[in-house]
């Protein structure tokens, strides 16, 4: 009897730039894990799942958002592989602010930013998703703080060889004062694959 246990999981990170005042982008990459098992003379090859489009995709965002003010990306994601999949996403983010402009005097945080990022738009195959997203504080609104403190956010299926478009939107709360200005933050997008059961 063969005990073949396979790696399964592909990732994909993307990252998104938002400045408060300042234009950003973010750089994406792809890591793929393959793997081959061996027993007794015996080689299989492992079935594959590859998150697309490819190692060099990145998702651009311009971050030049005031309150009230939105930014969009998406990505279409690829299922190259030759198994079907789940998609999930998780997101983190470091602060990442405009250090051009001197008029930055009170210097939020990430998360004090993030909180101020509403996400108002995440769907996946054109179906929307923050439902699937933890809304810690019932104010009926997913900030980006929240789909950060939600950890791995189920997408939904991705069929080997088949790919589903991403939107996300971030939208600055109306009520953000003039103290976020210059802040920003860099959030990263990590497409998570894995062998659906
Ligand atoms: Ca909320």
């Amino acid at each position: 009897m063969l005990d073949v246990k396979l790696s399964r999981r592909s990732v994909l990170a993307l990252a998104v730039a938002v400045g408060l005042v300042a234009a950003g982008a973010g750089a994406g990459t792809m890591e793929l894990f393959s793997s081959t098992a061996t027993s007794t003379g015996n080689t299989i090859q492992a079935g594959t799942l590859t998150l697309g489009p490819g190692i060099s995709d990145s998702f651009l965002v311009n971050g030049n958002i005031a309150p009230t003010q939105s930014v969009s990306g998406s990505e279409n994601i690829s299922n190259t592989g030759s198994l079907n999949g789940n998609v999930s996403l998780s997101v983190s983010y470091v602060q990442s602010d405009n250090q051009y402009n001197t008029s930055n005097t009170h210097n939020m945080t990430a998360a004090q930013t993030a909180k101020q990022l509403d996400v108002t738009t995440l769907t996946y195959g054109g179906t929307s998703v923050l439902g699937n997203v933890n809304d810690s504080n019932g104010d009926g609104t997913i900030s980006l703080y929240e789909l950060k403190h939600s950890g791995n956010v189920q997408l939904g299926s991705l069929s080997a060889g088949s790919s589903k478009p991403f939107n996300v939107t971030l939208t600055m709360n109306q009520s953000a004062g003039n103290k976020y200005q210059n802040d920003g933050v860099n959030a990263t997008f990590t497409f998570h694959l894995e062998q659906a059961s």
